[in-house]
């Protein structure tokens, strides 16, 4: 009998390991651990974060995402130039190089929710639909983080002025 049990604790410690390594395949590209930030009650825009690796032999892109929690997700690159961070809209995407790794995190590439439908809320999860030119395109789910981490977008910042009206 404690064998028995001992089975079923350590099948279950198994399972729930593999649920929180929360990565996705799709191809030769894998997608680990998608996260973004809960936000305060009407924010506009939040952010999306992973780390995208490829072992395949052809460089891919990821041109694309659409998540039913956002009006538009548009792929940025934010960057320091003279103390103030600013951001770009990149409408061709991103390489993610053969062989290589493209990551997107706060202060650098990352998807822009704009237009947020809900309120993104700690410890639950959202889904997107991201699009890659070769491997096409794959649904992951979005841990919500809590607000504290330091991220691309302060107010007052370039959002503003190049995503005036939000409302849509
Ligand atoms: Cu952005």
């Amino acid at each position: 009998m404690r064998s028995i049990t001992l089975t079923l604790v350590l099948t279950t410690l198994l399972f729930s390991a593999l649920a929180q390594a929360h990565d996705y395949l799709l191809g030769s590209l894998a997608i680990d651990h998608p996260w973004t930030r809960a936000t305060a009650p009407g924010a506009p825009v939040g952010g999306g974060f992973m780390s995208i690796s490829n072992t395949g032999e052809q460089p891919d892109r990821l041109i694309g995402a659409t998540a039913d929690f956002a009006g538009e997700v548009q792929i940025h690159e934010s960057s320091m130039t003279d103390g103030m961070m600013r951001m770009q809209h990149l409408p061709e995407g991103v390489v993610v190089p053969a062989g290589g790794r493209l990551v997107l995190k706060p202060g650098s590439y990352h998807l822009m929710f704009i237009g947020l439908q809900r309120r993104l809320v700690e410890d639950e999860r959202e889904t997107v639909t991201l699009m890659f030119e070769h491997a096409g395109e794959v649904e992951v789910e979005l841990t919500i983080e809590g607000p504290g981490e330091q991220g691309p977008h302060q107010e007052g910042d370039a959002m503003e002025m190049d995503h005036g009206d939000m409302s849509h």
